[in-house]
């Protein structure tokens, strides 16, 4: 037997995703756990030899057992950090709860609304990632299953902290890369209001980066971009858009007083995470 015969032995099930068609990332499955539709996508959850656990909607990973928090960490403390006293915080997207839980563990916090248009991702992630899900029930969380565009034009309440933790910009998530809902974020932010979203990757998405942050830097008087890793996402640098009325990005308060611990986060990769090389800065100044 050579050593290429465990790639042939069954179980032998791979998934990849597919980046523009051309490249992609591939593991190999252990067991799929979940495999259905939702009223808006495809839902796929498999466990895998490497990374524990994949939630895949619309044939794009979400997220890996193994590196949830890199992305989940990231995308929140910087914008929980950045404002000096976040309180009301809107998480549109978000269904699995990833994002959710980071932002509970912040004692400034007295209310949460998150908007998924899928209440199946919810329901999904509760039961297969119960480690993920785990702030559902906290008080504070009201989750409204509606478009995220339309939740933002039409309420009346305002947020010190907005994020998007959209999947790519196809599918369901389309209706939330556009000027006018980026206008919508802006009217419901307070005095210090700041908006993070995630935003693709500049190895494989630069065009779509360019355009995004053109839309933004028109709407929001300061805007930066981050960078952090996220290996199962494609290529592995993953971007972040920050944008704000004013407040700068950088931390406004420490991690000590947190309410959970944080294994990838630190003000130290906080500031680190703005500093861009230089092809990723042309494609946002
Ligand atoms: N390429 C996948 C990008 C998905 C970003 N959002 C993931 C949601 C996890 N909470």
């Amino acid at each position: 037997m050579s050593e290429f015969d465990q790639y042939l032995a069954p179980p032998n099930l791979w998934f990849s995703e597919l980046h523009k068609n051309e490249v992609g990332l591939t593991f190999r499955i252990k067991d799929i756990l979940y495999s259905g539709h939702s009223k808006y996508q495809r839902i796929m959850v498999v466990d895998t030899y490497e990374l524990g656990k994949v939630l895949i909607l619309y044939g794009s990973i979400m997220f890996t057992e193994k590196d949830e928090y890199f992305y989940h960490e990231m995308l929140a403390h910087v914008g929980m950090f950045a404002h000096p006293n976040p309180e009301r915080v809107l998480i549109i997207g978000g269904g699995d709860g990833g994002t959710l839980r980071e932002v509970c563990k912040h004692p400034t916090v007295k209310h949460v609304d998150l908007v998924d248009i899928d209440s199946e991702v919810v329901r999904i992630s509760r039961e297969f990632f119960p480690n993920i899900a785990s702030s559902f029930d906290d008080p504070r969380v009201t989750v409204h299953f509606e478009d995220g565009a339309r939740f933002v034009k039409e309420t009346d309440n305002r947020y010190d902290v907005v994020f998007v933790d959209s999947s790519d910009p196809v599918g369901p998530a389309t209706s939330i890369f556009s000027h006018e809902f980026y206008e919508a974020i802006k009217a419901h932010l307070t005095e210090n209001g700041l908006m993070v979203a995630q935003s693709e990757s500049p190895f494989y998405h630069s065009q779509f980066i360019t355009n995004l942050f053109a839309d933004l830097k028109r709407v929001f008087p300061y805007v930066k971009m981050y960078l952090s890793w996220m290996p199962a996402y494609p290529s592995g640098m993953w971007s972040y858009a920050f944008a704000s009325l004013g407040t700068d990005h950088l931390p406004k308060r420490s991690p000590e007083n947190l309410n959970g611990k944080l294994r990838f986060y630190n003000p130290e990769l906080h500031k680190a995470a703005f500093v861009l090389p230089n092809f990723v800065r042309e494609m946002v100044e």
